[in-house]
Parts: C-alpha cells; sequence; structure tokens
C-alpha cells in the first residue's frame, strides 16, 4: 500500500467556533454556588492555566493513568486500527494534546479527524500539531461542549467508511454512570449504526493507589481545582481569598468514585457578580466526580448508551482499559 504522502494531497485544516454566545460561565457559578451543597461544573477547569496543570498532571508520578494509557496505545494501537478500519472518520471528543491520537494517527492514516473540545486554547495548537506531523490529514477542529447535542460540519471530498468517536483519558469517568449513558446515546446518535467508539476508562483499584493519584505531594492537583476560584475572581471579578480555601479528593468505595472539592478553611464571604456567598468553615464546594469502573460495569453503562463491547485492552498491571466497540 503506498504510504499517505505519497498517495494524498495536502490535507484541509479548518476550525468552527459552537460555543453559545454569552456568559454561560457566570451563570453556571451563580447557579451552582447557590445549591445547598456548593458545586462547581468540572468543564470550566480548562482555561489556559487550567489546562497547563492538567498537563502537569497527567506527568506526576501518583497519576497513572496517562501514562498506562499511553502505553496501551503504543502496544495495541495497531489492532485498534484493524478494529476501526479504513477510511474511517475519527471524531475526538475532548482532544487536549492529542498525544495517543497521535498514535492512533499513525497506525489508522484516517482521511479526517475532527477534533471537539470546549478548551480552543488546547485544541487548535494540538490540531495545528498534527497537521504538521500529517500533513495529509485533513482536519476540522470544533471548539463546542460536547455534552449537550451537536451537529458536525459536513465535509465533502473525501471517501468515509465509518465514523468513530475516540474519548481516551477516561474522560467518561468525569461523568456519573447515568450521564454517561446520555452521553454515550449522543455519541451513537453521532456515528450511527455500525459506527464505532473507541473509549479510555479507568479501573478501579486499590483505594490509597487513588487517593495519591487526586492529592499528589507536589500538590499540582490542588492549584489545578483551586484554579476554578482563581478562574472565577480573573474572568468574572470574583473576590475568593485562594489561601482561605483547600483541595480535598478521597475515592468513596461505596460509590466508585473520586470525589474532588474545594473546602472552606473558615467561616467567610464571597462575592460574584454582585451575589454574597457565605461559606462556613469545612463547607465545600463539589468540584469533580472520577468514576472508575470494572470491564463488566463499562460494558453495562455502554449497552444502555447503544454500544456493544468487541475488544477490550488492558495493561498488565490491570490499571486502565481501551475498550473498542460497536454502535447497535
Ligand atoms: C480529565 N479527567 C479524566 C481527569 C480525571 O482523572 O478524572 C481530571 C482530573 N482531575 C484531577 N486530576 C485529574
Amino acid at each position: 500500500m503506498a504510504h499517505p504522502q505519497q498517495r494524498r494531497a495536502q490535507g484541509v485544516v479548518r476550525f468552527y467556533d459552537f460555543l453559545p454566545e454569552g456568559n454561560s460561565f457566570l451563570d453556571d457559578v451563580l447557579k451552582g454556588l447557590a445549591q445547598p451543597q456548593k458545586t462547581l461544573p468540572p468543564k470550566y477547569f480548562y482555561d489556559a492555566r487550567g489546562c497547563e496543570l492538567f498537563e502537569q498532571i497527567c506527568e506526576l508520578p501518583e497519576y497513572y493513568p496517562t501514562r498506562t494509557e499511553l502505553a496501551i496505545m503504543r502496544e495495541h494501537a495497531g489492532a485498534m486500527a484493524k478494529f476501526l478500519g479504513p477510511d474511517c472518520q475519527l471524531i475526538e471528543f475532548g482532544s487536549g494534546s492529542s498525544r495517543k491520537t497521535r498514535i492512533l494517527i499513525e497506525q489508522l492514516q484516517p482521511p479526517l479527524y475532527v477534533p471537539v473540545d470546549i478548551a480552543d486554547e488546547a485544541m487548535r495548537p494540538a490540531a495545528e500539531g498534527l497537521a504538521r506531523a500529517f500533513p495529509w490529514l485533513n482536519i476540522i477542529g470544533v471548539c463546542a461542549d460536547y455534552t449537550r447535542p451537536l451537529t458536525l460540519p459536513e465535509f465533502v471530498g473525501v471517501p468515509i467508511g465509518r465514523k468513530a468517536v475516540y474519548f481516551p483519558g477516561s474522560t467518561i469517568g468525569n461523568f456519573t454512570p447515568h450521564e454517561a449513558i446520555g452521553f454515550l446515546q449522543l455519541a451513537r446518535r453521532m456515528v450511527g449504526p455500525g459506527g464505532a467508539l473507541l473509549i479510555g476508562v479507568d479501573l478501579k483499584k486499590d483505594k490509597k493507589v487513588l487517593d495519591a493519584a487526586y492529592d499528589d505531594a507536589a500538590g499540582v492537583t490542588a492549584a489545578f481545582n483551586l484554579n476554578l476560584l482563581a478562574r472565577i475572581n480573573r474572568e468574572l471579578g470574583g473576590d475568593f481569598q485562594l489561601r482561605r480555601f483547600s483541595h480535598k479528593a478521597f475515592y468513596d468505595e461505596a460509590k466508585g468514585w473520586i470525589e474532588m472539592h474545594i473546602e472552606s478553611r473558615a467561616s467567610q464571604f464571597a462575592h460574584v457578580g454582585g451575589t454574597r456567598f457565605r461559606f462556613s468553615a469545612g463547607e465545600t464546594i463539589h468540584t469533580e466526580i472520577s468514576c472508575k469502573y470494572s470491564v463488566e460495569e463499562f460494558r453495562a453503562v455502554a449497552h444502555h448508551g447503544g454500544f456493544e463491547a468487541d475488544q477490550t485492552w488492558i495493561d498488565a498491571a490491570n490499571m486502565f482499559s481501551v475498550h473498542g466497540m460497536i454502535a447497535v
């Protein structure tokens, strides 16, 4: 088979911005902080500083998911490409830095790659990097909230065999199992019957390992979590005193998920957009969950989302799984 560089013309690179007009960040913050259990949506972690901190998390000794999934990809990308099939349109949700995608694209050589991310700051440079590495690749970068129904722009001129959603990083864990089913149903609609899903899912394991992964010794995850308050101060004119809040993260074995909170160290007030919020000492803002699944548990969730398992790749230490699934 001829190498794509020889048989394909220069790829087209286009970007679309589908984020809604207006300040939904302010609305979501005001709504979240008004609840009895204060909450902030985790999608707001990823401003430029948050993306930078997340990249640092991925390099931490305690944070095993990134390096483990990368190793699985390096070992099995050939088999994954075979599973996805030729002329596959590869749609990636939450593309971030695209390190794992590079490994997959090398093997799969898809005619069209569609990264979708809420963080334009991370998606664009990553897509441009991929365009330099694979000059033949057509790329349609979409800045959008992929947790909402989304119609992707059409791209004419290349034959597409099958649509496949790639969702690495165990970001599916940041939804409750119920939300994960809703998300998978959206993905299922996007790829259509016979379409594919390649998804990274973190596995259940020892609580000590999980607690350390989300509360690292260097305090990077703490900085990532508290950056949410810093972002509210920067973008919404909030007056949170960061030193008066601390990071709290733990694995809840009964629920099967990590819970991440920002805890108030004292009784205090903070203001956002003209609204005053009271915090008692020890009160928390719930910022994230990160669900951990057994292979069987995840297959059950995926089944309700409209996908059936075809193949599952797992590392030797049973830390992380990558599932190849087909939409039914
Ligand atoms: C993006 N997501 C899969 C990460 C996780 O592990 O749940 C986010 C994260 N939060 C704290 N550390 C990493």
